[in-house]
């Protein structure tokens, strides 16, 4: 079932923004190269009066060589042909922050407690992902229900970063700001 080609991920099928609309706690993420957000990840999703998704998230982030923050960030979608496959474009609201438009699959979820989501930045000559990373996100700020976990464990693997993945903790750094 994986042959680690992107052009062959599988991603959710008949996605509804709708349902996917409002908070999601990050519990793991795989890195890209150069990392920016470590934990303390939460995003928020919306879908506007004309129906585009749009989401603000915040995170703690190592800015300047030491300079720990918490970074508030915003996120337009760009719709594609597929329904679960966009292309974001992120800035931060300070100029400081990263910006960005990487792709933004949502690979599966069940809308009520977990969202495993993708986004590959480069492609290998092989077809293989070279620098990529993925969300884990869930309802509940605690983690995954046990019963999510076999599910999201299996979307790993086929998406081939599993054992990429580190625990991403909620400490209530961002909560003040
Ligand atoms: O943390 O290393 C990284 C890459 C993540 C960059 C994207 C951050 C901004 C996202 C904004 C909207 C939401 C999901």
């Amino acid at each position: 079932a994986q042959d680690c080609q992107v052009s062959n991920i599988q991603v959710m099928q008949n996605f509804d923004r709708s349902r996917y609309t409002g908070r999601w706690y990050a519990v793991a993420k795989k890195d890209p190269v150069g990392l920016f957000l470590l934990d303390n990840v939460v995003a928020r999703f919306s879908v506007d009066e004309s129906g585009k998704m749009t989401a603000t998230a915040h995170g703690r982030v190592i800015i300047l060589n030491n300079w720990e923050m918490c970074a508030n960030m915003f996120g337009t979608f760009e719709d594609t042909p597929d329904p679960a496959k966009f292309k974001m474009r992120y800035w931060g609201a300070a100029s400081y922050l990263q910006t960005g438009n990487d792709d933004h699959w949502v690979i599966d979820t069940d809308y009520d407690n977990y969202a495993i989501h993708y986004s590959c930045r480069e492609v290998d000559l092989d077809g293989t992902c070279l620098d990529g990373y993925s969300f884990i996100f869930s309802r509940h700020p605690t983690g995954l229900r046990p019963e999510d976990q076999k599910i999201v464990t299996n979307k790993k693997k086929e998406i081939c970063f599993l054992g990429k993945y580190r625990r991403v903790g909620h400490t209530g750094f961002c909560e003040s700001s």
